[in-house]
């Protein structure tokens, strides 16, 4: 299996987040994603190659133009308002229930708009990392789309948590959106399976109201856990997508074995809705040591995960989304993708 990587994801590192009443050091680093390189490597999974350059125009099939924008500008318009030892932009108020977005030119008043939480700095190297991890996933898609059984686009900063106005969970643009509507374009039926631990209710709200596009997700339920405000078992999708969104939230400290079950339900539904390419928002924070979350999985349960995604007998795009435990986030992502190649 070919890996999508661009190394401009290494300028994209911002140092805290605000989380427990403190500032704490952001998991999202970037030796996540050279952990999962090396490994890929390491067990000679395949050629590791830089992504081609798509440019804006299929970003702005997903998320509005006035989101891109900000995100070009939205460091430096902040370093001109608070100085340059002001490194990182994180908002400090929210359009909450009652008051009103703004999209015009004050920076503390765009972030507010558009950030859904303060676990996502925009530093110097944000918009060139965010920009080129879509190009990765464009250029797995494109693989893909030539014949290949499978890509896997190594996405970091990762994706699921964006939508087309806001981000948030670590997450600017969603990569796996994107790439999703670029197969739409060309009329393909897409299915989207989620397995990270927590909901990506980026792309469940991109294509909430679509029919071709099946979303479903297995996440750590949100009456506990981030995001907290999308994920429940009732959102269903609506007006013609009504029926293609599925939802598994499962309960804390889930193991393989109830989790393994909710996989099953998750593959009968895609099988069931039929679709012609299958891409895989693929998390490893359901690890049993992830320093965030509180599933139990094992490692060697990855190899399952990817046996079992393989017999949709599906093409395939898997991209990264999280998983923190730096020690094991290359072994455990090695292992679905061999799994699957095995399976
Ligand atoms: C939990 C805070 C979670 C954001 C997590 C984003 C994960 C992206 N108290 N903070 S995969
Ligand atoms: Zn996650």
């Amino acid at each position: 299996m070919k890996t999508f990587y661009s190394a401009a994801h290494l300028e994209h590192a911002p140092a805290n987040e605000f989380e427990g009443g403190r500032l704490t050091p952001i998991p999202e680093v970037p030796a996540r994603a050279e952990a999962v390189r090396a490994r890929i490597e390491e067990r000679a999974l395949g050629p590791v190659v830089a992504p081609a350059h798509f440019g804006l125009e299929p970003i702005l099939r997903v998320h509005s133009r006035e989101f891109a924008d900000f995100l070009v500008s939205a460091h430096a318009d902040w370093t001109k308002k608070y100085g340059p030892e002001a490194v990182e932009a994180v908002p400090s108020a929210w359009p909450a229930l009652g008051l009103r977005p703004n999209r015009a030119a004050d920076i503390e008043a765009r972030l507010g708009t558009y950030a859904f939480d303060t676990a996502t700095p925009i530093v110097r190297g944000t918009w060139e990392a965010a920009r080129s991890a879509v190009d990765v996933a464009l250029s797995a898609a494109q693989c893909v789309r030539d014949g290949a059984r499978s890509a896997f686009a190594l996405t970091r900063p990762p994706g699921h948590h964006a939508a087309r106005e806001l981000f948030g969970g670590y997450c600017y643009f969603n990569n796996v959106a994107i790439a999703t509507q670029w197969f739409a374009d060309s009329g393909a039926r897409c299915a989207i399976l989620d397995v990270d631990y927590h909901h990506g209710n980026g792309t469940q709200a991109i294509f909430y109201s679509r029919a071709d596009v099946f979303y479903c997700s297995l996440h750590a339920d949100p009456a506990f856990a981030f995001p907290h405000f999308s994920g429940f078992a009732d959102e269903r999708g609506e007006g013609r997508g009504e029926g293609a969104n599925l939802n598994l939230p499962l309960p804390s400290r889930t193991e393989f074995q109830a989790y393994e079950q909710a996989l099953t339900c998750a593959c009968e539904a895609i099988m069931a809705f039929g679709a012609d390419i299958l891409l895989v928002s693929l998390g490893l924070d359901t690890f049993e040591n992830d320093p965030i979350s509180d599933f139990r999985l094992k490692s060697d349960d990855y190899l399952e995960i990817g046996e079992c995604i393989a017999r949709l007998n599906k093409p395939t795009l898997f991209a990264l989304e999280g998983g923190y435990d730096l020690a094991t986030i290359g072994t455990n992502a090695v292992n679905v993708l061999e799994g699957f190649e095995q399976g």
